[in-house]
């Protein structure tokens, strides 16, 4: 997933961008450390070169940090005897997974040892009859689709990093994607979970059944914590049958207000088998043509774009449905124009526009991304009055994401960081949100960027139940420290005396 930027942008180190973060009070990595740790991963430690640079800066180039030391487990056992080694030493660590975060929270800020679950990356079990599949954390999201496949199996989300990104990256972050509408969020298919503590311990949450109510969910507590409660080893999940009907519609959309209207419509013409329900604006559709060398498919151009797909058991009925949903828009004029489309092939091409879509952004400078959830109505307003609000100065505004849950990608496009601009964004859109109760994060996590901005969607006794939670899981705030947790909660979680623990 390496991709280069258009514009020349040397990533400046996130501790310069943020002066106000003290390094909290860990140890510095002696020679020691580095011979101790590097033993436990023996071949598998990287203390230099490219591994080690790409691994200290996040996908959009925002984000660096200054680890000298990457460490590649291949066992639960090397991950329970680093973090055991680190949590005597005090150092502190980073996990990482595919290093596709979108808010900064899979690279360090100083000097985390970086553990990377790559090598992870074994299929367990998979049950054909329950659809439990037990794999590895470093397991690619591809090579579960390809697994599952051959199986008549598919997993419950599809995102578009999925070469890269890994399993324990996906619950961690509790990613969302294209097929929310139809499978639920990673809570609603994850079985269960093994998990190394901070300490070292490992809490053996795996089961493959689907029910369990013995007291607390405990697994539910991983997904999202973005590797700052423990770090995932082992993931079982319910994985539903590949439907054998799949089809799509890809149209034009004269106004967001038909875009609410056809959301409504399908829900009820095509019920239980909406798979998906995507949107993107007019500039993401020229960013897509423009950096992605892929033309629009429809004859015409339009304000809105919109993917929806379905997946259900009798092509013939689903046919129909889809057909006669296709020429009923057409005839209320909800629709400027549009086709359906049923071949495997040629649906992977038109779904490549939509999961392209944050690297044709990106391939056109920095990219500063807002994941936020907001009521149906208002999905749009946030990006005509924010074009408002920074007119005359008018960086690139775009809008796109997963209508069905009123998650939308607010993208501010810039030729460099500039962080008056950014000022002025936030400053607009986080009251903005507040206001509606909406979220500040719907998908990507609050990482390094969105943490202190967390007040926005969470109440103050909401943010102190989560720091009593991350103190029981990690007294000493090794694991993936200056993420998720508010700044001013840093003197607290990552420089406490130790003499008191
Ligand atoms: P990383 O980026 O490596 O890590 C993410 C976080 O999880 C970090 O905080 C890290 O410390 C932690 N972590 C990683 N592995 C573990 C582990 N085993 N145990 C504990 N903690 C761990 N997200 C969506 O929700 N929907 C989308 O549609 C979507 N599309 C994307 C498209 C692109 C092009 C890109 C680049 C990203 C997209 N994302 C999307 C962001 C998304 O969060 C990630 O792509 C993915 O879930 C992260 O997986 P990863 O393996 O890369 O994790
Ligand atoms: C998507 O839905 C991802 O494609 C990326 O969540 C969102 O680029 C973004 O802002
Ligand atoms: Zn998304």
């Amino acid at each position: 997933m390496a991709e280069e930027l258009s514009t020349k942008w040397e990533t400046p180190l996130t501790s310069e961008q943020n002066p106000h973060i003290k390094r909290g009070r860990y140890s510095h990595l002696t020679q020691t450390d580095k011979d101790v740790l590097s033993r436990i991963v023996e071949g598998r430690a990287c203390t230099s070169g490219k591994e080690l640079a790409d691994a200290n800066i996040d996908w959009l180039r925002i984000y660096r940090g200054t680890s000298p030391l990457l460490l590649k487990p291949k066992s639960t056992w090397e991950v329970s005897k680093i973090l055991g080694y680190c949590h005597n030493r005090n150092l502190a660590v980073v996990p990482q997974g595919g290093n596709t975060s979108l808010a900064g929270g899979s690279v360090p800020m100083f000097d985390e040892v970086i553990i990377s679950l790559k090598l992870m990356d074994k299929i367990i079990s998979f049950n054909n009859l329950s659809g439990a599949l037990v794999c590895e954390a470093g397991c690619t999201l591809q090579s579960l689709m390809d697994f599952l496949d051959a199986e008549g199996y598919t997993m419950p989300y599809r995102i578009g990093p999925k070469d890269t990104c890994q399993i324990g990256g996906n619950m961690s972050t509790n990613c969302g994607g294209m097929h929310v509408v139809r499978y639920g969020s990673r809570h609603a298919a994850i079985l269960g979970l093994e998990v190394v503590l901070a300490d070292g311990s490992i809490l053996d949450l795996v089961t493959t059944m689907k029910k369990d109510n013995t007291g607390y969910h405990l697994k539910h507590l991983f997904l999202g914590a973005e590797g700052t409660l423990g770090i995932i080893t082992k993931v079982s999940l319910e994985c539903p049958v590949k439907s054998p009907s799949q089809h799509m519609l890809f149209i034009g959309v004269p106004s967001f207000q038909d875009v609410l209207k056809i959301f409504k419509k399908a829900k009820y013409d095509l019920g239980e088998i909406l798979s998906a329900f995507e949107v993107f604006d007019e500039t993401v559709m020229k960013l897509i043509n423009k950096n992605l060398k892929l033309p629009n498919p429809l004859s015409g151009e339009s304000p809105y774009y919109m993917i929806i797909a379905t997946a259900g058991s009798n092509r013939r009925h689903d046919d129909e449905k889809m057909n006669a949903f296709l020429s009923q828009l057409e005839k209320e004029g909800a629709i400027q124009n549009g086709f359906k489309e049923s071949r495997a092939e040629a649906m992977k091409h038109l779904w490549s526009y939509r999961e392209r879509i944050a690297v044709a952004l990106k391939r056109e400078g920095i990219c500063y991304k807002y994941d936020i959830t907001l009521p149906h109505e208002k999905f749009f307003d946030v990006i005509t009055e924010l074009r408002g609000v920074l007119h005359p100065n008018s960086p690139c505004v775009v809008g796109y994401g997963h209508l069905a849950e009123g998650d939308i990608h607010l993208n501010v496009i810039m030729p460099q960081l500039d962080k008056e601009i950014q000022e002025k964004v936030e400053g607009f859109l986080y009251p903005w949100i507040q206001n509606l109760r909406g979220s500040i994060s719907s998908e990507h996590g609050l990482g390094i960027q969105r943490r202190d901005e967390i007040v926005y969607s969470k109440s103050p006794k909401g943010v102190e139940v989560m720091r009593k939670v991350k103190l029981t899981f990690d007294p000493k705030g090794i694991l993936n420290p200056y993420k998720v947790l508010p700044s001013w909660m840093d003197s607290e979680l990552t420089q406490r005396n130790l003499s008191k623990l």
